[in-house]
């Protein structure tokens, strides 16, 4: 019963999209805000799985240095991607980066929106030695 009367909702939001933005039972469904943080060493998000859809990612380098933010897909555990040297070769066969937002400074907040499948990703600094240190977090797209 509540899954028909979710996808009754669903289906009344898209034939009347722009209409009922104030109608928060179509949220789960709805684009995604992730919030995250960036610092020597670890990314951390929250949440930290979304549904399949659009996500935005709003994240703050809180940091003493500068660190970029890559979207991984990949089923390769947390930590585990391999490295060549200091860093990982963002052509490896098993990873897949949607998108990133480049290198941004200590203090700022960069923004990166994207439309995610279902899937396991990591989200990373890919900086010589930061992956290594501990810049990776596990998320899941549903
Ligand atoms: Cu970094």
């Amino acid at each position: 019963m509540l899954n028909t009367w979710v996808a009754s909702v669903f289906i009344g939001s898209v034939l009347f999209v722009g209409c009922t933005n104030d109608d928060t039972t179509v949220q789960e469904s709805g684009p995604s805000t992730v919030t995250g943080e960036l610092k020597e060493w670890a990314v951390s998000v929250d949440p930290e799985s979304v549904p399949a859809g659009e996500v935005t990612f709003e994240i703050t380098n809180n940091g003493t240095v500068q660190h970029e933010f890559l979207v991984v897909k990949t089923d390769i555990a947390d930590g585990e991607i391999p490295v060549d040297g200091d860093h990982f070769s963002e052509s490896l066969e098993g990873i897949d980066v949607i998108d990133e937002i480049g290198e941004f400074d200590m203090g700022t907040t960069e923004s990166l929106t994207l439309t995610l499948e279902a899937g396991k990703y990591q989200l990373v600094c890919n900086i010589p030695a930061h992956y290594t240190a501990g810049m990776h977090t596990a998320f899941v797209v549903e």
